[in-house]
């Protein structure tokens, strides 16, 4: 089970064959989708019985995400929007403590002050979530132009949507990072949907890999389906990074098989069929037949890596219900270093409040 919830070696600290991941990079990443998807099914259904408030699925993106995270390295930051649990699960952030935020409990690292699906892990270089279109987009320039001045040899990667690339910071930061050649990699996951608006109405440009050459420096559209391209694609482009060649872009292309959100019944846009037949190019299916093609694993195989992946899930759930709530006074730490004197009057009259519940329990 430990061996699901550490982050593997990234496989970029190894040369790569030149065919492409190894059979174990692969099977490595296989299990890391496997439980990317285990865990995005059991949130839904989480969400849907009142255990968690609020849950973004990425069902569909895994390889892409998968991919991207196996080509960076620990010390790179990670810009998230809000759908990038795969990137996290690679990064090493265990299960626990992603359930652990979306439940708001006492182990929660945002301390119940951030909305459930909103993460941030330090331990990881994993930025907190950006709900507002795009905005993760030009910090992701801003710490790569700053790492560029100390001459840290690192990378940032932006993570957003096809939606994101039309707001002002994707503009903003594609070209302030051609002009200063900024190590960033922007990686788009077009899944053909910004909520109900499809691709076809986000954009007249043909691909959104091509809006890089109106800022100097190259984009690629990769197959987000398969791991092995998307991390070769990442790879490359965070080898330019660092080598001072600057950004790049990148379009995976994928497909969101759920909802945007729990908050949204995407039957009102698309159809059944449709769903469907992206579901004929799921990517875990698609890396199991190559594995098997491979003779990397056999059913026997696959069906333990599923149920290593629901145990480590159901021991983590376990572990995350069983810890108490926040205390309600916690509600006013960590707002400001110096509290001011509403701040103050506030946690009094919350204070009586509480006691008073207390009192009449
Ligand atoms: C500035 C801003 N405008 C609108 C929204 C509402 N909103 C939330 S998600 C979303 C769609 C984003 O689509 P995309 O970038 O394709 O990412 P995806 O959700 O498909 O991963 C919108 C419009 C927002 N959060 N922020
Ligand atoms: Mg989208």
């Amino acid at each position: 089970m430990a061996e699901t919830t550490s982050r593997p070696k990234a496989a970029s600290d190894e040369t790569p064959a030149p065919g492409g991941l190894s059979s174990d990079h692969l099977l490595a990443a296989y299990r890391w989708m496997v439980l990317a998807r285990v865990i995005d099914e059991r949130c839904l259904s989480l969400q849907r019985q009142g255990r968690i408030g609020f849950y973004a699925p990425l069902s569909g993106q895994e390889a892409a995400q998968v991919g991207a995270a196996f080509a960076l390295r620990p010390e790179d930051w990670v810009f998230p929007a809000y759908r990038e649990l795969a990137v996290a699960l690679v990064r090493g952030v265990p299960v626990r403590l992603i359930l652990d935020q979306l439940i708001g409990n006492s182990s929660d690292l945002t301390r119940g002050t951030q909305m459930p699906n909103h993460f941030a892990f330090r331990a990881q270089n994993f930025v907190s979530a950006s709900s507002p279109i795009g905005t993760q987009i030009t910090q992701a320039v801003g710490a790569a132009m700053a790492a560029q001045r100390r001459n840290d040899p690192i990378a940032t990667i932006a993570f957003f949507g096809d939606g994101a690339t039309s707001s002002n910071d994707f503009h903003a930061g594609m070209n302030f990072a051609g002009v200063f050649r900024a190590p960033t990699i922007f990686f788009c996951q077009n899944n053909e949907w910004a909520i109900s608006l499809p691709r076809e109405k986000q954009t007249m440009s043909r691909t959104l890999a091509q809006k890089a050459e109106a800022y100097g420096f190259p984009g690629i559209v990769v197959d987000g389906d398969d791991v092995n391209a998307v991390y070769h694609a990442v790879s490359d482009a965070r080898r330019r990074a660092v080598s001072g060649e600057g950004p790049t872009l990148i379009e995976a292309q994928v497909y969101r098989f759920g909802p945007h959100s729990t908050s949204d019944d995407p039957r009102r846009y698309r159809t059944d069929a449709q769903v469907a037949a992206a579901r004929e190019r799921d990517p875990i299916q698609l890396l199991k037949a190559q594995l098997v093609s491979m003779r990397a694993f056999d059913d026997a195989a696959d069906q333990q890596i599923w149920e290593t992946a629901r145990a480590t899930l159901a021991s983590a759930l376990e572990e995350a219900e069983k810890t108490p709530p926040l205390d309600p006074r916690t509600l006013f730490d960590n707002v400001f270093a110096h509290p001011t004197p509403q701040l103050e009057a506030e946690r009094a009259y919350q204070e009586s409040f509480v006691t008073e519940r207390k009192e009449g329990a």
